[in-house]
């Protein structure tokens, strides 16, 4: 990360080709996305010999209206899916077999997967049970090796120590990362080089692009939005017209620039401060005063602890108790009370406020590091893929883009992800408990559809 990245991206998005190429060039972060295949379902196979190469559902009882949490690869070649009743699955392969799931034994591997990936790096984001992002850039330039060649190894440690594959995807952002794990399943590892972004990103469905939800899309697709390349082909003042804020977010990501930040699990504690207005406040005076109330008595907590934060949220309670909340990152340090106002005031121009009153605000800070930690720097050796340079395989890429299913709404009863369980409040990732979409970031349990929420700065 160097200057240029960080007012370019602050910006939004370069303005002209010489920015883009600045932003090209800069030093690429090594981002890893490793997420095992049919993680419930191949632990099943694992332990039972008896079941593997078979038809299998880890699944609640067609009786009791279970559901599939998780399908073999051989119930896929069925038409069977993660989220489908119990009942149609059996109707789509009535030889499926159905194991009921053992949570405590997949919390158990989950962990031991952890432990790998810890011996390659301390700056892991777990998303779920099965997924996490890495951030490998310092273990790679320090090794002076390849992200693709330690993606291989991470892959290769998780195999030997739980018998398990895991699909990675590899990348300079963690949208690329994420999609690119998604393209290579099962058993997959692929990397695509900063330069490729662009060529690998373009020809995907909008779906694939993070935050578009089923809701979103139909809007996209009204436009003749069908593809991420159609998306960043538009004029970004045309999307925003049309999708707000969200579209800018979006727009960006469609060029490929994402710079949200790595999130490691001892960093998604918050502080954070709330209060109930006594009468619901409509207008902008009032909720202006107290968020900068609540700002400073979180500056301060923060002081206290020696902390710094690289996440704020703003939460709102409207008057019929729907909850929302709106984050954004920081690389650089918040260090006042007045700049955690100020972006906090920005975040409420994400809110259907003043449309619609509020009941309650909080400000919580999150991402919180000690405020004394030196910044990672950047190392001047580049190298990224092997050599020679390595872009997606063209069978990978050229995999027609999965729909998403089903199992990306917010109501399926996927695991919570590890950063969703932790007690502390508001969780870094904005989250909506109104059941309809958009939010522009959805709820951390849902990692399908995660938050396209950037940056808004990058390290100093
Ligand atoms: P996923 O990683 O989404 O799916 P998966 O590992 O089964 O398959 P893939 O190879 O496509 O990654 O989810 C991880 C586990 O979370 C999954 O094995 C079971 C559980 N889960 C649910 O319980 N309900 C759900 O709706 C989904 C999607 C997953
Ligand atoms: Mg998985
Ligand atoms: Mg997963």
């Amino acid at each position: 990360m160097n200057a240029w990245r960080k007012t370019l991206t602050a910006a939004g998005r370069p303005q002209t080709r010489a920015e883009e190429l600045l932003v090209e060039t800069a030093p690429a972060r090594r981002i890893l996305h490793v997420d095992m295949d049919a993680f419930f379902a191949s632990v099943e196979q694992k332990d039972d010999p008896t079941l593997r190469g078979r038809p299998l559902i880890v699944a609640g009882s067609e009786k009791a209206r279970g559901v599939v949490a998780a399908a073999s690869y051989e119930a896929r070649a069925h038409g069977i899916r993660s989220a489908m009743p119990t009942s149609r699955a059996l109707r789509l392969c009535p030889q499926v077999l159905r194991v009921p799931p053992r949570h405590e034994r997949y919390h158990s591997i989950s962990s031991e997967i952890a432990d790998v990936l810890r011996s390659f790096t301390d700056r892991i984001e777990p998303l779920s049970l099965d997924e996490s992002y890495l951030d490998l850039t310092e273990c790679c330039l320090s090794r002076r090796t390849s992200l693709q060649t330690v993606a291989r190894e991470v892959k290769q440690a998780v195999r030997e120590k739980t018998g398990l594959t895991a699909s990675a995807g590899g990348g300079p952002n963690k949208l690329v990362a994420k999609i690119a794990s998604d393209l290579c399943k099962p058993d997959g590892l692929l990397v695509v080089a900063p330069a490729r972004v662009r060529d690998f990103l373009h020809p995907l469905a909008i779906e694939r692009l993070w935050g578009v939800g089923p809701v979103t899309a139909r809007r996209l697709q009204a436009m003749g939005i069908r593809t991420i390349g159609d998306l960043a082909t538009r004029d970004p003042r045309h999307v925003e017209g049309q999708l707000g804020r969200l579209g800018i977010e979006l727009h960006g990501l469609a060029l490929g620039i994402d710079e949200r930040d790595v999130v490691t699990f001892h960093e998604t504690r918050s502080i954070s401060a709330e209060t109930t207005f006594a009468t619901d406040q409509g207008t902008r005076e009032p909720v202006a005063a107290m968020i900068a109330s609540l700002a400073s008595e979180v500056a301060e907590r923060l002081d206290h602890h020696g902390f710094a934060a690289r996440t704020i949220t703003l939460k709102i309670r409207y008057p019929d108790f729907t909850t929302v909340s709106r984050s954004c990152s920081f690389e650089s340090r918040l260090l006042n009370a007045s700049e955690l106002t100020a972006r906090a005031l920005e975040l409420l121009g994400r809110t259907e406020f003043p449309q619609r009153a509020i009941r309650l605000v909080g400000v919580g800070a999150a991402g919180l590091v000690d405020a004394e930690r030196p910044v990672q720097l950047t190392l001047p050796f580049d190298s990224y893929c092997d050599a020679p340079r390595i872009s997606p395989s063209p069978s990978a890429s050229a995999t027609p883009p999965r729909e998403p299913s089903p199992s990306a709404s917010a109501t399926t009863p996927h695991e919570p992800s590890p950063s969703a369980t932790t007690p502390h409040e508001p969780s870094p990732s904005a989250s909506a408990t109104t059941p309809h979409e958009p939010s522009p970031s959805p709820s951390a349990t849902t990692p399908h559809e995660p938050s396209p929420r950037l940056a808004q700065t990058a390290q100093t």
